[in-house]
């Protein structure tokens, strides 16, 4: 029942959404800030230190016993990298993010076995690490068009667990 809800929900996201010239020049803008080499780690680690049963996933990433071992742990930090390096093709492919993920999804969910909530953790831990890397100029107006982007990311990365 739970599944079937998840499922309609992220089909309507998917399905309707639509981007304002407004929300693409958001979107590029803060893109162009985001420097993929700090963040991505950075949004990794808090997902790990944050909800530590994330780490089940990661059982060859070595030592994550503690905040400090995770933010000092070079597979993390490849992985962050790896990650936002994916997200670019959200936003260079704004009109087919469903497609662009469909691969990912499928790996996710059938190789990797990640829990799909898991994604709506990585995409809050990673508005919070860019709201703090922003400051003010992650205003609200901001907030709600980055966060448009990574609810339809998410949307995508769970579409082929249904
Ligand atoms: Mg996933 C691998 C992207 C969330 C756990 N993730 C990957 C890969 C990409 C990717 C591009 C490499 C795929 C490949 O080898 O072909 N991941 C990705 C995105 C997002 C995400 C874009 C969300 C925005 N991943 C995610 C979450 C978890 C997770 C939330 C678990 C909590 N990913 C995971 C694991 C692997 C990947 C365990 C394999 C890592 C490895 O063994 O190197």
């Amino acid at each position: 029942m739970l599944g079937i809800h998840a499922c309609r929900k992220s089909e309507e996201i998917i399905t309707m959404v639509e981007w304002s010239d407004s929300e693409r020049s958001t979107i590029a803008s803060v893109w162009g800030k985001v420097n993929v080499g700090e963040i991505g780690p950075q949004a990794l680690a808090r997902v790990l230190i944050v909800y530590p049963w994330t780490q089940r996933y990661f059982g060859s990433f070595g030592d994550l016993s503690t905040a400090a071992a995770v933010l000092g742990n070079p597979k993390v930090s490849d992985h962050g990298k790896t990650v936002l390096n994916a997200l670019d093709k959200a936003v260079q492919n704004l009109d087919s993010i469903k497609a662009t993920y469909s691969e990912l999804s499928q790996l996710h969910c059938e190789k990797l076995n990640v829990d799909p909530d898991n994604f709506r953790l990585l995409a809050d831990c990673l508005t919070i690490v860019i709201a703090t890397a922003f400051g003010s100029a992650f205003n609200p107006a901001v907030q709600a068009t980055w966060q448009k982007l990574l609810s339809v990311v998410v949307a995508a990365l769970t579409s082929r667990y249904f």
